[in-house]
């Protein structure tokens, strides 16, 4: 109310006002006059967190008078969430009603926005992929819960120094995270190492028992995950490892203090570090503690719910669909097997029944590097009695091949859970499979490859096991908090449903053909471009025009991406230009964006080959400032905010067959940005979706690209005929990008010429080729914006709604909860 008495759950400028100034006065203790951009920052977070938990509380009410429902857990290793302030005031519908109760204050709602850091609790497109799949959950009002490790450091932060990538610890809790709260009543213990022992219960049962080495205890950490413009408020519970007992006082009182303290330290390790590593797991031991941790907590606490709400173990599944985001949460599978037969006594076939029926498994990448394995004695060593299950587990899986393939015992081979070449280890993918009811890929080309390839034999058992669900973003993040200016445009234009009913953006279609709206869709961009070559002058010292064409690849740095293809491109103009500095080029500026793991040669190696055109070209008088290459440090989820919407051009050139999805494309084009792009992943869906007129495609296809290896692909001979790729592999090879040293490059040359394995070579002409269209087509802006409204108005099935809803359909067989409206 305007008399300010709603302080915690009122959505007036004044309520809001009064809140911000409570928070900063009795929780932070300081005076408006004299607190810090922090302070206000934290008061504002803690304002809007009462909102959020106000609906959650409400959510939760709403569950318990109708607990026959399911509840969806996501598992996953990875959330990355992105800022919390200006998505929260968007889905509470109070971005204005913030701005103005600030402003009475002097504060910037804006400098808000910027001050906040983000949680980078992901790599990539995985981590993401989850944050947006919350949003959906909430939004479509499903109750949901997303399970995951509270990382004290998230992915690192990336600096660029002489051209090199360097890393930095992530402090994302350096000056303290409000969107969260701790709930250290609500810890559960998770056990490790030890032995089991076998015993008879009362009834003469044979059962088992697991006697611990270790005990760990995990404390959840809640952050409300409220759905646009509903009453729903889901939840994000981290768990953070701490010691059972904090202090060992025995060892304190004989004056050890360092052995006192030690148990927590080695204790609070486990949720320390997220790795780094994009697409191939290090087989770290503390990787699959990290894993066991958060999977042990979740089904402890799933499991804990359900018997607290008067369900029976028998029906867990009944209650919870339980997602496995990829196979780092894997390990659930055997941890749902020992609580209920251990724990709760129940007989194997009904274990076996209730856990098949609970797990749905995403696979997230056909890179072979990426399929899990454990080695059985470091498996079996920190969890003995989930190795038994598993190889009971196994024992069963492998008759049943027999059974239905009589003396194929090469296909009991390649589907046992257990690899027995080598150093003996449990495939995590045939784990997962085995597990669970629903499978699936994240692409209709991904899941193809799957079936096909890595997982035909699973196909071939268990076809109806299998499905798609391609892929989708959020567009409440990626549009409306990203795009105002886009957003306000589709408002007016179209109404403003679109952010729940993307499909709504057909509607666009007829204005394409509009000469003033073409202007006004230009107007949009032109000052996203003049807000983003602010921020690159600001970060990289680099001036660029927001006239030219803004042509952007941000992503993972990884060879099968291909930023190095792009690379091969801007040297290709560059020495055009510089054989004929009066030729008539489409001036560019060529951003790049993403990080490399930190022990993956070659990815460094690639950013420093972008980093060393950018200084060869940024400033040849022959270019005259047409060409720029910007290396944009430290892509984040923030800084994509700020990227998506002011690009031109979107960069999706993987090889044929690589990407399992990818949702930046997504994302860009969404943005009214055009796609340059192989039939890889969605991008096949994108373009069936937009129109072939309406997208750039180059490139062998993922049948070409394996008819080519097959029969023999020399890299080699691709350089030798063409000239202008040879003379731009020669430039790189020569030193010229590297003040003379021939070496510097020499690996990665190497490597293109004599292996190639994500065809650059091959591909080059085609995508040169492209490119030239694309300078073409940029050069009448008309027909560029048409296309580029068509891309915006033909996105709908790109929504993470949309993604979620099929979910809810193929795999979890969920539906919507509705919060009553008074609560
Ligand atoms: O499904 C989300 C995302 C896809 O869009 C990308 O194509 C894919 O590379 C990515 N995979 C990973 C690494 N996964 N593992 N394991 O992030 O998933």
């Amino acid at each position: 109310s305007e008399s300010g008495h709603d302080v915690r759950t009122g959505l007036d400028a004044a309520s809001l006002s009064q809140a911000v100034c409570d928070y900063l006065y009795y929780f932070q203790g300081r005076h408006p006059a004299t607190a810090s951009r922090n302070d206000f920052y934290l008061a504002t977070a803690y304002a809007v967190r009462d909102r959020l938990f106000q609906r959650g509380v409400q959510s939760l009410d709403a569950l318990l008078h109708r607990p026959d429902g399911r509840t969806v857990a996501y598992l996953s290793a990875e959330f990355l969430m992105g800022p919390q302030l200006a998505a929260n005031l968007v889905n509470l519908g109070i971005h204005d009603a913030m701005r103005e109760a600030l402003w009475r204050m002097d504060i910037r709602l804006e400098d808000m926005i910027e001050h906040e850091v983000e949680p980078g609790l992901g790599n990539g497109g995985l981590g993401r992929l989850a944050a947006c799949y919350l949003d959906s959950l909430a939004t479509l009002e499903i109750p949901a819960i997303g399970y995951g490790i509270r990382y004290e450091f998230g992915i690192f932060s990336q600096q660029i120094r002489d051209g090199w990538q360097v890393e930095l610890t992530d402090k994302w809790l350096h000056l303290g995270y409000p969107w969260e709260l701790a709930r250290p009543e609500r810890a559960v213990a998770v056990r490790f190492g030890g032995y089991t022992e076998p015993y008879t219960d009362e009834d003469g049962r044979y059962r088992v028992r697991w006697i611990p080495g270790e005990i760990v205890k995990g404390v959840p950490h809640d952050t409300p995950i409220l759905g646009y413009r509903v009453k729903t408020c889901n939840l994000l519970r981290l768990w953070r490892a701490e010691a059972v007992q904090t202090f060992d006082f025995s060892a304190f009182n004989i004056g050890d203090y360092a052995r006192a303290v030690e148990e927590q330290v080695t204790s609070e390790t486990i949720s320390k570090v997220l790795y780094p590593n994009d697409a191939s797991p290090q087989g770290k031991a503390l990787r699959l503690k990290q894993q066991y941790f958060f999977v042990a907590c979740a089904i402890q606490d799933m499991l804990r719910a359900h018997l607290r709400f008067g369900g029976r173990p028998e029906t867990f599944h009944k209650r919870w669909a339980a997602q496995l985001n990829d196979t780092h949460p894997t390990v659930a599978v055997p941890e749902l097997m020992r609580l209920l037969l251990d724990d709760h006594g129940l007989e194997w076939e009904e274990a076996w029944d209730v856990t098949q029926k609970t797990f749905g498994y995403t696979n997230h990448t056909l890179l072979p590097e990426a399929l899990e394995t454990w080695p059985i004695d470091l498996f079996g060593a920190l969890l003995p009695r989930h190795l038994e299950i598993v190889f009971e587990i196994n024992r069963r899986l492998c008759d049943g091949i027999r059974r239905v393939y009589p003396g194929d015992e090469d296909r009991v081979r390649r589907m046992s859970l257990i690899e027995e070449q080598g150093r003996r280890s449990l495939r995590m993918a045939n784990l997962a499979c085995v597990g669970s009811h629903a499978i699936n890929g994240v692409a209709a080309l991904h899941t193809e490859l799957l079936k096909s390839q890595v997982l035909s034999d699973w196909v071939a058992m268990f076809p109806e096991r299998f499905c798609n669900v391609t892929n989708g973003v959020t567009p409440r993040r990626f549009v409306v908090v990203a795009n105002p200016g886009l957003s306000g445009l589709l408002d007016r234009t179209t109404g403003d449903d679109w952010p729940v009913h993307l499909d709504a953006l057909r509607r666009l279609e007829p204005h394409a053909e509009d000469a003033e709206f073409r202007r006004r869709w230009r107007e949009v961009k032109r000052e996203n471009k003049r807000q983003l070559a602010a921020v690159i002058r600001d970060r990289t010292g680099i001036a660029v025009d927001p006239d030219s064409l803004f042509d952007i690849q941000v992503k993972r740095i990884h060879e099968y991406k291909r930023q190095h293809l792009n690379v091969l491109h801007i040297l290709t103009l560059y020495r055009r230009l510089k054989q004929n500095p009066d030729l008539d080029v489409v001036p560019r500026t060529f951003v790049f964006g993403g990080k490399a793991a930190p022990g993956y040669h070659v990815a460094k190696l690639i950013i420093k080959l972008i980093t060393a055109t950018g200084d060869l070209v940024n400033d040849d008088p022959d270019v005259r400032g047409r060409l720029k290459v910007v290396f944009f440090p430290n892509f984040s989820v923030k800084n994509g905010e700020m990227i998506y919407p002011a690009a031109d051009l979107s960069e999706q050139i993987s090889t044929a067959g690589q990407e399992a999805s990818g949702t930046g494309n997504m994302k860009f084009s969404l943005n009214g940005a055009l796609t340059i792009g192989t039939l890889d992943g969605a991008n096949i869906e994108i373009r069936d979706e937009v129109g072939a007129d309406n997208f750039f495609l180059f490139g062998l296809t993922a049948d070409e690209v394996r008819s080519a290896k097959a029969g023999g692909y020399h890299p080699r001979g691709v350089y030798e005929q063409n000239e202008e790729l040879r003379a731009v592999v020669d430039l790189i090879a020569s030193g010229a990008l590297a003040g003379g040293d021939a070496a510097l490059f020499r690996s990665l040359v190497d490597g293109l010429l004599w292996h190639d394995p994500f065809m650059v070579l091959a591909d080059y002409q085609s995508y040169v080729d492209c490119q030239t269209r694309v300078a073409a087509l940029w050069r009448d802006p008309d027909a560029w914006s048409r296309m580029s409204i068509l891309n915006v108005a033909r996105m709908g099935k790109f929504s993470s709604d949309r993604s979620i809803r099929d979910y809810c359909e193929r795999v979890w067989h969920v539906g919507p909860l509705g919060v009553p409206t008074e609560g």
